[in-house]
């Protein structure tokens, strides 16, 4: 498994989706525990979002998730407390690679745009963190 970062000091990761391309279109697959560092218990998507909504604003405290966008051009806010960084996927074979403790908000840039994610434990909303001043306080504690 080979990441990219490009803030090293950010809990993110950019990987290249392997696909396999012919005449007759592209097929882009991710294997859990091989291509990304988590078994894969779930997977959700979004989709029918126009161009300039924004989503997400919250952090995970022990979620990993991959995201993907197969189709259209999302950009990834990503914040650690300390530093910003934003990830533009905009390609199939894109995905970010997400540890806990980054807030994140999603821009639409393309309407239908679709972005897909996999991630390494079932829903739970005790494991967001959808307050900025509650989240500035976590990652102040998991510093300690
Ligand atoms: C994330 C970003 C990238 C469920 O019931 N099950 C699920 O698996 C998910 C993901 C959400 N929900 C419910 C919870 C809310 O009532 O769906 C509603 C919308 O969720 P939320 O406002 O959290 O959606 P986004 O787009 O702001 O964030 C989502 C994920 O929730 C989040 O984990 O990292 O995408």
């Amino acid at each position: 498994m080979l990441f990219r970062k490009e803030k090293p000091n950010m809990q993110y990761g950019i990987i290249t989706i392997k696909s396999v391309g012919s005449n007759s279109g592209s097929l882009s697959f991710v294997e859990g525990l091989k291509d990304i560092p988590f078994e894969i218990k779930r997977i959700y998507y979004i989709t029918q979002v126009k161009a300039g909504i924004r989503r997400g604003s919250h952090a995970h405290k022990t979620l990993q998730q991959l995201l993907f966008c197969p189709y259209g051009k999302i950009r990834i806010d990503l914040n650690d407390g300390k530093e910003k960084h934003a990830i533009l996927l905009d390609r199939p074979n894109r995905g970010l690679l997400l540890n806990p403790g980054l807030w994140r908000e999603m821009l639409w840039l393309e309407d239908n745009s679709v972005l897909c994610v996999a991630a390494s434990d079932y829903y739970d909303e005790d494991d967001y963190i959808r307050d900025y001043q509650a989240f500035l306080k976590y990652i102040k504690e998991q510093g300690k």
